[in-house]
């Protein structure tokens, strides 16, 4: 059978187009999407993988064909004929990836916007206190917090990262919960109840924002089955706005190298349903008023050592002093308090 050469590249690029649509949906390579905002990045990402799939067999193809085809034959030992270049060629395959990345551009721009990267969000005062703590420390990233301070001493500064999403925009502000990362735990503050927690509740369906600090150094707070990431910052309030809609029990991530034990920092999220919610949030209160420390230091303390121990290696090493210590237990936030760390040391 001799099918003309332009009919067989027809019917090949009609294959691998069609291997690259079928596997840009069926990669399987996320996990569950639970929240609203997920369904967006998918899209986008599919959007990239059916065309890296589609470039991957063009060009592996192509290869694999000229290599087999145009391979020398026994008893050939002529030269190969002298091709200097070919314009129209070299302008089509510089032209394909400009428009690509030109497309992938706009569209994940238009994702962030979506998802509400672009909202103008003024950060709150809670968080000025924490400024003024982060100058007081001796860390190196502190001192990044100096500088911002130095910039905007007096007035709330642009929070960074998801804001109200365009249709949200003017909406009051959802429930709150701030986020605080330190070496190496995240607590998780409801400032309307006063509950602070190692774990993070939040009811589905609702949209709910996270102001996220940092205690120390950098950290970034990652949800992989929201598929949200977002820098925590000394010095620099940043936020989430998001809206869970799967109820279940979903990984924290750690996403910055943030020290020795930075690859044992996570907590656990749990998306409930408001009456679940709600009721978690009064067993919270009540416990905060009987018992204070054990259960957010289990919580922060992912082995079973005592504080001390936990901590000895990293006190000296991140130049972190008792008098530091002394401080976090002093803070608005009543940290130290519920990690009861600086008594023992
Ligand atoms: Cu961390």
């Amino acid at each position: 059978m001799n099918i003309p050469s332009q009919i067989a590249t027809l019917l090949a690029g009609i294959v691998l187009t069609l291997i690259s649509l079928w596997y840009g949906q069926n990669h399987g390579l996320m996990p569950v999407a639970a929240s609203d905002e997920a369904a967006q990045v998918d899209a986008l990402f599919n959007m990239m993988m059916t065309i890296a799939t589609g470039l991957f067999l063009l060009v592996e193809g192509t290869l694999i064909v000229a290599a087999i085809r145009y391979r020398r034959r026994p008893g050939d030992n002529s030269d190969g004929p002298p091709i200097h270049g070919n314009i129209p060629l070299e302008i089509v395959w510089t032209a394909i990836p400009a428009v690509t990345v030109l497309i992938i551009a706009v569209y994940s721009f238009e994702i962030y916007n979506a998802m509400g990267g672009l909202d103008p969000m003024v950060s709150h005062d809670h968080h000025h206190a924490q400024v003024a703590h982060a100058d007081e420390m001796s860390t190196s990233s502190a001192n990044a917090g100096k500088n911002l301070i130095a910039l905007d001493p007096s007035r709330g500064s642009i929070a960074l990262g998801l804001g109200a999403s365009p249709e949200h925009r003017g909406e009051p502000v959802p429930m709150t919960v701030n986020v605080m990362g330190l070496q190496y735990a995240w607590l998780f503050t409801y400032p309307e109840s006063g509950v602070t927690t190692g774990e993070l509740h939040i009811p589905v369906g609702q949209e709910v924002q996270l102001n996220i600090s940092a205690q120390d150094v950098l950290h970034a707070f990652w949800l992989p089955e929201f598929r949200l990431k977002q820098d925590a910052i000394p010095g620099r309030e940043t936020q989430l706005r998001f809206t869970p809609n799967q109820v279940g029990q979903y990984p924290i991530v750690c996403a910055e190298l943030c020290g020795a034990y930075h690859g044992a920092m996570g907590a656990q999220l749990f998306v409930q349903t408001p009456e679940e919610f709600q009721a978690w949030l009064q067993e919270q209160q009540a416990v905060a008023s009987n018992e204070t420390s054990e259960k957010t230091l289990a919580a922060a303390n992912p082995t079973e050592q005592s504080s001390d121990e936990f901590l000895a290696p990293y006190t000296q090493d991140m130049g972190i002093s008792s008098k530091t210590l002394e401080q976090l237990h002093s803070s608005p936030e009543h940290l130290a308090q519920h990690l009861a760390v600086s008594n023992q040391l």
